[in-house]
């Protein structure tokens, strides 16, 4: 992989590293953020995972989650910067800055159009961060605690669907076997995040079903949730996870949308079959993500009413151009 001599070189030299989360954390940002905390410290370095957001509660059972700390509380300076699963700088948030200060930089990514510029180790066809943080910590001879395991096992569940995506390749599931001889728990880990849920997420899931619509003849499932719904529901932002899968299993949908007013502001999540591409329809709204997920946050609409027109106007030109 093209910039891991460079990480190699650049580690050798360093004593502290800081580690970058995106904006929204998912499973993948903070289980990559973790993994390579417990390894790199495993290996005798100080490691820091910064985030600018902050981080569903969901991933409190991993070992290192609250050492997790906003950009503007780093103290001192750091060696060597690497950001885990972010596709632009952008997506660092206010910790950009920190990122930007560090002498050394890389990034370690598996999305499509990564636009950092710095020591880039970047693989597409990977399922997840986690995946290629695993190759790393082999490659670079740093030891996979159980800690890390447990970190890097639930980046990979969570950015495949728990292991039943297309992304899943051979090499996804060898990380995972390797996750697991190092202590990773599949059955702990697939019951907290996706065997226990909340009344607030079992009340909003209630709302979301009760308004889910369809058009274009079946192809396109949408939901939108208003700050009502939120506010009834008592809904936290990561109760919103998940949700537009159920739009998305509906038979016969091709686009599925789950369109909500939250605090952060008005969320879209997507889900798509082929031939229909989730991160085109989410480019137009100024979003990223892959072909058969992606997200954005839809700015400059005055209701709910006029994004959710939009966005079906989005969502059918999709079909008519790719279906
Ligand atoms: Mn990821």
């Amino acid at each position: 992989m093209a910039g891991f001599d460079a990480l190699r070189a650049a580690l050798q030299g360093a004593r502290r590293v800081a580690l970058f989360a995106h904006l929204s954390p998912d499973g993948d940002t903070i289980g990559s953020c973790l993994g390579a905390m417990h390894a790199l410290k495993g290996a005798g370095l100080e490691a820091h995972p910064f985030c600018a957001d902050l981080l569903p509660p969901d991933f409190g059972f991993l070992e290192g989650f609250s050492a997790f700390s906003l950009p503007f509380k780093a103290s001192g300076s750091f060696d060597l910067a690497l950001a885990l699963d972010v596709s632009s700088p952008d997506r660092l948030g206010s910790a950009r800055a920190l990122f930007e200060s560090t002498p050394a930089r890389f990034c370690v990514d598996h999305h499509l159009g990564n636009v950092f510029d710095c020591g880039k180790i970047v693989d597409e066809k990977a399922a997840a961060t986690a995946e290629i943080v695993l190759e790393l910590v082999q490659a670079l001879n740093l030891p996979l605690t159980k800690s890390a395991a447990m970190a890097l096992y639930t980046g990979l569940s969570t950015d495949t669907g728990n292991f039943s995506f297309e992304s899943v390749r051979e090499g996804t599931l060898r990380a995972a076997a390797l996750c697991v001889k190092c202590g990773a728990e599949p059955e702990t880990i697939t019951r907290t995040l996706y065997r226990t849920r909340n009344l607030s997420q079992i009340k909003l899931l209630g709302a979301a079903l009760s308004k889910l619509e369809t058009h274009a003849a079946g192809q396109i499932a949408l939901i939108a949730l208003s700050e009502e719904d939120r506010l009834w529901a008592g809904a936290s932002e990561s109760d919103y996870e998940g949700i537009v899968n159920y739009a998305a299993e509906l038979k016969g949908v091709l686009a599925a949308a789950l369109l909500s007013e939250r605090p952060s502001g008005l969320r879209c999540s997507l889900r798509c079959q082929a031939p229909v591409d989730s991160s085109k329809i989410a480019a137009l709204f100024g979003g990223g993500g892959h072909a058969r997920a992606a997200g954005m946050t839809l700015q400059g609409f005055p209701s709910l009413q006029t994004a959710k027109s939009a966005l079906l106007h989005a969502l059918k030109g999709a079909l008519k151009k790719d279906a």
